[in-house]
Formats: C-alpha cells, structure tokens, sequence
C-alpha cells in the first residue's frame, strides 16, 4: 500500500549542506530580533571539497569588480547574502537571497558561480566582510565565518555604557559566568562610522587583529569563528551578556562576579584574557 503524502518540493539550492545552513541561521537571526528588514550579512569560507560536488566550478556565470583588489583571499570560494535581502526570507529562496563566488586567481574579480538571481549582488558589508577575513586569517589559519547582526541589547547598551572596549569587555565578563571563557580576547570597539564604507571596514578589520568580536556602537555587531555555529555562538553569548546588563542597569546591584572570581574561571578553563581588564 502506498501511503505516502504528497512531497514537499524541495527549495532549489536546500539540499546543499552549506546553503541549508545560512539558511537556517539567518532565519534563526530574524527570530530573535536581531535582523529587522534587511539587516545582517553573512559570509563563510568554503572549502573547493565541499562545493564541487553540488556546484559546477567550472561555470562562471558573471564576474563582479570587489570594492578593493582582494590578493590575499585570491581562489577562495564564499557563500554570501545578498544586498538588501531579508534574512526572514532566505529559508524560501536561497537561490535569490544567497550567493556562492570564487575571488579571481589574481584577485580582482569575484566569481559568481551560484544564486544572486534576479540581480541580486552581494552585500553591501562585503568591503568589512573582506578585510575582517583578511585579519582574522593572518591569526587564525582555521578562520572561516564573519557574522555581522543588529543584536538588540548590543546596541542598547552601546547608548548607556562607555565604548571603552576594556570596560566594555569587563562588564559583559561581569554579566553571565560563561563569557570570559567564550571570549577572552574580549569585545573590539570602532567608533560610529557610516556602514558599508571601506572606512568602517579598516576600522572593524584592525580591531579584529586582537579580537573575534567588534562592537559598532548604535548599530550592532561583528563576530567571526571557524564555523557559522561558533560565531552565531559568540554574538548570542555577547548579546546574553548585554541583555543581562540591560535588565540589571536600572537596578542596585547588591553582589557580582569580581575580578578574582573572573581570573579564577580563566584558569579553570585555560583561557588568557585580554591583558590590563582585571586588577588582581
Ligand atoms: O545589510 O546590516 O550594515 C544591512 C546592514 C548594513
Ligand atoms: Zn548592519
């Protein structure tokens, strides 16, 4: 007997394990608020292995000329978001929402080798997106993932705290056990700048040198990782750390974690913090 229902068509694209995943996590991202209308981008480093056998790599369909010559990510392939987008509607149409490129062997070109349809080009933070995997590589050789977002108490509390990024990082430590040891390098901190600039770029770029995570103060967050789960997973940790310190800020504090305690988890853990944040 059959008693199977009717199939639900699969979304062109779903079945690739890559493009499943951006999917699902920019959707995540919209659900928690973090992703009004188009806001957030996202790009991931992929690996010639994990792309050849569900795309042609042969095939370019089109070049686009990247905002700077890009030599140091040369042969690279990323999956993208696509500019203007809205994260809320890429599970239903990763084709359009998302794309796959390959940086050009001499660096000047950006491949297209999948999605972007219907016009689609890639997001307008490509330029920090670029110059973060850039940094974050010469550090870090297993560097793959720069998430950026509008996490909502990240940027709240970028209105009524300093932008020191010591005092900044020592009150998220402060604020949830768990962050020292998920970010002991603790939190970079740009000033306000205009977004999609090469300026901001530079800006966001620099501070990854030193740092996973950047703060753009009024306006969200960059956090990079080997993976989209690791840095999905450091945003969430900062944004719970904020959001904690959200609720807490209008209160009187009656006893927290101190500076000893926080150097004590260190040690537990093995994690170094960043230098001249606890005074013990
Ligand atoms: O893509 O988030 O910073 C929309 C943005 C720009
Ligand atoms: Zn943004």
């Amino acid at each position: 007997m059959n008693t199977s229902t009717a199939a639900q068509p699969i979304k062109a694209g779903m079945h690739i394990p890559f493009v499943r995943e951006m999917a699902e996590t920019t959707y995540n991202m919209w659900k928690f608020g973090w992703d009004e209308r188009n806001g957030g981008n996202v790009s991931c480093i992929l690996d010639e292995e994990e792309v050849s056998p569900y795309i042609d790599i042969q095939q370019v369909q089109y070049n686009i000329q990247p905002a700077f010559p890009v030599h140091e990510l040369a042969g690279k392939y990323f999956i993208v978001t696509g500019s203007g987008k809205y994260f809320k509607n890429v599970i239903d149409d990763p084709e359009a929402n998302l794309g796959l490129l390959r940086v050009s062997a001499n660096g000047e070109q950006l491949e297209v080798l999948w999605g972007f349809k219907n016009g689609a080009v890639p997001t307008s933070e490509l330029p920090s997106h670029f110059m973060s995997h850039i940094e974050r590589l010469k550090v870090d050789p297993q560097h793959r993932v720069v998430i950026h977002n509008h996490a909502t108490n990240v940027i709240a509390m970028s209105f009524i705290h300093d932008l020191n990024e010591n005092t900044f990082t020592k009150t998220l430590w402060e604020m949830c056990t768990e962050c020292i040891v998920v970010f002991p390098d603790g939190i970079g901190v740009i000033p306000w700048m205009v977004p999609g600039s090469n300026a901001i770029g530079q800006a966001t770029a620099q501070k990854m040198r030193d740092h996973h995570a950047v703060l753009w103060p009024h306006h969200g967050i960059f956090g990079t990782g080997h993976s989209i789960d690791e840095a999905f997973g450091l945003i969430e940790t900062i944004e719970k750390a904020a959001q904690i310190y959200m609720l807490t800020a209008h209160h009187s504090v009656r006893q927290k974690i101190t500076d000893q305690q926080l150097a004590d988890l260190a040690t537990a853990f093995g994690v170094t913090p960043r230098a001249g944040i606890l005074q013990i």
